[in-house]
């Protein structure tokens, strides 16, 4: 899981991966190589594959998710804007709120920084309440805390795995 050797001064940004439409796998492989193809980032860690249920939203398919964790000179607000302008080049179309969709990136954390304005909150807002992030980023960092609720990922996802689907589609990214 892990790709390069991790100091004791890792960055944690974390970034999930999503999407219900058209080949998935190729698709997340692709913006994983797109996202770290910037200057001055650089691939850490990624999470194994999951297939999962889709959470809110209208009557979808089911999802492939995962998680990568990067070291990046960027800031937050021009990072998400990157991984916005990724999320289009796959032509998401993003018609229904939580509908379907090609690819989905949504920026998890960015070390312990508390951002909470319209266009970018951090931690992702709703991660502590889904399956499909805590469990490949808990593939990444067992025993990362998240850094507003205080709350381990052991005792997050203790309470969603009986009601979140959830199932290792693969270990190894193509
Ligand atoms: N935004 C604010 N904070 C962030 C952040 N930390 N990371 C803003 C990413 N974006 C952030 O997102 C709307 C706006 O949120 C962005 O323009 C950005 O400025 P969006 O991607 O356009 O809309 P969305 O994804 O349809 O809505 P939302 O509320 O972001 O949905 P989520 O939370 O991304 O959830 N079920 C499964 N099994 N797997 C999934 O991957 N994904 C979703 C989408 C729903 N159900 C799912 C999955
Ligand atoms: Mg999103």
């Amino acid at each position: 899981m892990k790709t390069s050797h991790q100091s004791s001064m890792q960055a944690h940004i974390f970034i999930a991966l999503g999407g219900n439409m058209g080949n998935m796998l190729h698709t997340l492989t692709m913006a994983r190589a797109d996202i770290v193809a910037h200057h001055g980032c650089q691939l850490l860690a990624s999470s194994r594959l999951y297939t999962t249920a889709p959470i809110g939203g209208p009557e979808q398919g089911d999802y492939l998710n995962g998680v990568i964790q990067i070291k990046t000179s960027e800031q937050p607000m021009p990072l998400l804007q990157r991984l916005l302008e990724i999320e289009r080049t796959y032509g998401r179309e993003r018609l229904v709120h939580w509908g379907a969709r090609t690819l989905d990136l949504d920026l998890i954390a960015y070390d312990d920084q508390m951002i909470t304005s319209e266009r970018l909150t951090l931690p992702h807002p709703r991660m502590h309440e889904r399956l499909f992030v805590l469990e490949p980023l808990h593939d990444i960092v067992p025993h990362w805390i998240h850094p507003t609720k205080h709350l381990s990922l052991q005792a997050m996802r203790k309470k969603l795995r009986h009601q979140q689907r959830i199932e290792l589609a693969q270990a190894q990214w193509p």
